[in-house]
């Protein structure tokens, strides 16, 4: 009922504007001006499009300066400083161009506001005019893509060995991390054929040997000091990793696995101090609109020292240990190794280590 009303206001309120313009039409038409001529407000509409040109800049620069502090997070990451000095070298660039294509438009149309009497010049073309404003924005653009481009090959090229890789996978509305556990320090293989509603939400395929010691994670654990790779992967539909203290952003795209490799330079704990917070928390937010849940589609992240790092690690239960039904998929002559791994069952050899 409500909006039939504010809809049949707009109407009226459209409808009666429309009305008064074409009074006044009427009117000088009848006081013998011609209906084409120009509006005798013409020169006050003019110097209003200053005014706007003028509060909106003005306003753009103090919320610029004043909330500096609300849009730019520390960094944390060692690829982040980079992508820093080149986000703030286009934002340079871009604005300086934006001010002067502001400060043209809207003074040209005061400047140039009809006046009895004045004619345009008739300009065709000036072919050095031309060739300036072409060269100069294709030689900064060039510039500028190609830097971007070379980070952009460093941060998703390849992990080095010794990175430490972490899987991610999106769905609606959660995050799920899997580590490659520490007897192996591999992934095991993958099929999403395999994802059931039981319990193997990763759709391990257990007839790999690296997934039985694979734990899941419902919080984000990353060392600090040591590379990472994220192997990131989406169940349902799009989603997007986010991780703005480190500036890792990458899509998580159903059927395409992406990844993002990255350093990070400061533990929770460094921050807290930073901040002088002591409840700060890192955390992964999902920067694609990917359904109704999406504004609580978010993960903890917690950055250890790297030995802190490795002693969490140790103390996570694997996959398989939680979810022992599944030994009935792990092959008959790896169902020994299978148990051991996943810590269904003591080692042998070291229980005889332990008993000695
Ligand atoms: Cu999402």
């Amino acid at each position: 009922m409500m909006s039939l009303i504010i809809v049949l206001s707009v109407v009226l309120i459209l409808a009666i504007l429309f009305m008064i313009f074409r009074v006044s039409n009427l009117v000088s038409i009848a006081k013998g001006k011609s209906a084409s001529k120009i509006d005798p407000n013409n020169s006050i509409h003019g110097f209003l499009f200053v005014v706007f040109m003028v509060l909106s800049l003005v306003g753009f620069f103090w919320y610029s300066y004043a909330h500096f502090d609300s849009y730019t997070l520390p960094i944390a990451s060692v690829h982040g400083k980079r992508t820093d000095e080149l986000f703030w070298i286009t934002m340079g660039v871009t604005v300086v161009a934006f001010v002067i294509i502001s400060i043209v438009m809207f003074v040209f149309i005061f400047q140039y506001r009809y006046k009895e009497g004045r004619k345009a010049k008739f300009y065709p073309d000036n072919h050095y005019l031309e060739l300036t404003w072409t060269i100069i924005p294709a030689i900064v653009l060039a510039v500028l893509i190609f830097t971007g481009l070379k980070a952009w090959n460093d941060i998703t090229g390849e992990a080095s060995k010794d990175a430490e890789v972490i899987e991610l996978v999106a769905q609606q509305f959660a995050w799920t991390a899997r580590y490659p556990g520490v007897k192996d320090n591999q992934l095991g293989k993958v099929n999403y054929k395999l994802i059931d509603n039981f319990g193997n939400e990763f759709g391990l395929d257990l007839k790999d040997k690296n997934s039985f010691d694979d734990f899941k994670s419902l919080e984000l654990h990353l060392p600090k000091g040591k590379e990472i790779l994220l192997k990131i992967r989406a169940k349902d539909v799009l989603h997007s990793v986010f991780l703005p203290h480190f500036r890792v952003k990458m899509d998580a795209v159903p059927g395409m696995p992406t990844q993002f490799k990255f350093i990070v330079t400061k533990s929770t704990e460094d921050m807290r101090t930073e901040t002088g917070n002591p409840n700060f928390n890192y955390e992964l937010a999902c920067t694609e609109i990917c359904g109704r849940g999406h504004f609580s589609m978010k993960m903890s992240v917690i950055v250890h020292e790297e030995e802190d790092y490795e002693r969490w690690k140790a103390s996570q239960e694997a996959w398989l240990k939680q979810n022992p039904s599944y030994m009935k998929d792990v092959p008959d002559a790896l169902k020994e190794a299978a148990m051991i791994k996943a810590g269904l069952q003591k080692d042998p050899g070291a229980g005889v280590a332990a008993a000695e």
